[in-house]
């Protein structure tokens, strides 16, 4: 990871003043780099040690940090990484702007390790990861969203890109298509279970801990499974008043809905999803022969569920 890190510096480097500010903002902010963990922790369990695994790690942290760029501007997010987000601190313009250059700087990188696999890989990955955020917003304020629709979401916007990861790390080993694909299938399932954790979390995390605020997602109205369970669970009176919620964004309902979403056990039963999640993820991982990295990774399942930040 400190090779990463290096490349990750070298790499952010612009003649352009403000892009050197802004990705370096947010990058020295740091993040728990979990994705080009992935990348790693595969192509070392497959026996690959090459340097093109640091270049494409750095590549998915570029991406990664790219959408959470746009992603904060689209939700007005003002705190990320325990400090004021890049759109609060510099504005929406630039946070976009940067954004896109951290994403094209990505494409570059990906270029150079010259394998039409990995482009293929990103490139699809990219694209399902924008038509994920599309797909969100046309579900927000909609309080008739299914279980089904909002997982399609997560696995688009935040399994896909953990997904690549891990089969980068299989595309780089030369791994076969069953290994390829048991690979790819462990990063979706802990992509998911990690993104239901998230919208867990936005319920009953702490600030200070996750570094950003709590509750956002009900004030802006985005029904995740949370909501959608204590929906399913509760009485008339509760009910109406979630949909409300959902329709119009809450503000002062807040203390009052987090209460019935409690009660309901809608929390815990978001967990056991996510806890469902990362068993089919650990059961991927018998395509991996025994080592230090698959055991990495089978950890990386238990700390994706049970997470505060
Ligand atoms: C630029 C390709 C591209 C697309 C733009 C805005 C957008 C489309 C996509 C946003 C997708 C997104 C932000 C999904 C949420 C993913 C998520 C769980 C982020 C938090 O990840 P952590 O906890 O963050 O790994 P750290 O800070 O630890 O790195």
């Amino acid at each position: 990871m400190q090779r990463v890190d290096e490349v990750i510096r070298q790499r952010l480097s612009s003649q352009v003043a403000l892009i050197d500010q802004i990705s370096g903002y947010i990058i020295s902010a740091g993040g728990k780099r979990i994705r080009p963990r992935l990348v790693l922790l595969v192509a070392e369990a497959l026996g690959y040690q090459g340097a093109a695994r640091f270049e494409l790690a750095a590549v998915v942290e570029f991406i990664h940090t790219a959408t959470l760029l746009h992603d904060d501007v689209v939700d007005e997010s003002s705190l990320r990484r325990g400090r004021a987000t890049a759109n609060a601190a510099f504005g929406n313009a630039a946070s976009v702007l940067v954004g896109d250059f951290l994403y094209s700087r990505a494409f570059q990188m990906m270029v150079s390790v010259q394998n039409m696999r990995v482009l293929s890989v990103l490139a699809d990955a990219t694209n399902v990861i924008a038509e994920g955020e599309v797909l969100q917003l046309m579900n927000m304020h909609d309080p008739d969203l299914s279980v089904d629709d909002y997982l399609r979401v997560i696995r688009f916007k935040t399994a896909k890109l953990f997904e690549a990861s891990a089969r980068l790390g299989a595309v780089l080993a030369g791994a076969d298509e069953a290994t390829e694909e048991a690979c790819a299938g462990y990063g979706r399932a802990l992509g998911t279970a990690f993104q239901l954790v998230d919208d867990l979390l936005d319920y009953e995390g702490d600030s200070h801990a996750l570094g950003k605020n709590v509750g956002d997602d009900l004030r802006e109205g985005k029904p995740t499974l949370p909501l959608l369970v204590a929906m399913d669970r509760a009485d008339a009176g509760e009910r109406a008043l979630i949909r409300g919620a959902i329709e119009h964004g809450a503000t002062e309902e807040l203390s009052q809905i987090l209460a019935i979403v409690r009660r309901t056990g809608a929390l815990d039963a978001t967990r056991e999803a996510a806890e469902s999640e990362a068993v089919k993820a650990r059961d991927c991982l018998g395509a991996l022969p025994d080592s230090w990295a698959r055991d990495a990774l089978l950890e990386l399942c238990s700390r994706s569920v049970h997470r505060t930040s």
